[in-house]
């Protein structure tokens, strides 16, 4: 079993619903249970900026699922979730993105983690630290309550 962190964001849609209904797909998949849950922040958009705001939050999932595996179970709730793919970075019904999966490094074409972005994204970290202030980011070792950005525009939207 490893302990992994999702981060989960949505802009289009009833975000908190299809917030919701995400965490309970993933619960209710074998191998993964869903073991910390943060609260919801509304976040202004970052990379593309003109789109709704989002709401994020992030989760910590116990698996024995494999990296692959999970990426493929977030793929998929993502579909369920009537994610459509056309602008990158733009308006989404749901994303789900593995942050961290223990304490592993993978650099695959497609599947890096720790994610790229997660260190530079305060609607990543400030979630991930609610629930992970502690874990430490296999990289560089620091924790993330040590790597969190504050940042006034991450509001608390629902505890
Ligand atoms: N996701 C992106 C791009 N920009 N901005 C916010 N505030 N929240 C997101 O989840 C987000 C974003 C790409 O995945
Ligand atoms: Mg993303
Ligand atoms: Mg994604």
């Amino acid at each position: 079993m490893t302990y992994a962190y999702l981060g989960l964001g949505s802009n289009v849609g009833d975000r908190l619903s299809q917030l919701e209904q995400a965490i309970e797909i993933l619960d209710h998949t074998e191998n993964i249970n869903v073991t910390q849950v943060s609260p919801v922040y509304e976040t202004e958009p970052v990379g593309y900026v003109e789109q709704p705001q989002f709401l994020n939050l992030c989760i910590e999932v116990e698996t024995s699922l494999t990296p692959k595996m999970l990426l493929q179970k977030c793929l998929q709730t993502e579909h369920q979730l009537h994610r459509v793919r056309d602008i990158r970075w733009g308006p989404r019904t749901l994303d789900v993105d593995i942050l961290l999966y223990g304490d592993d490094i993978i650099e695959e074409a497609d599947l890096v983690i720790p994610h790229p972005r997660m260190f530079e994204r305060a609607f990543v970290l400030i979630p991930l630290n609610d629930i992970a202030g502690a874990y430490k980011e296999p990289r560089s070792h620091k924790t993330i309550e040590e790597l969190v950005i504050p940042d006034d525009s991450v509001k608390k939207y629902k505890a």
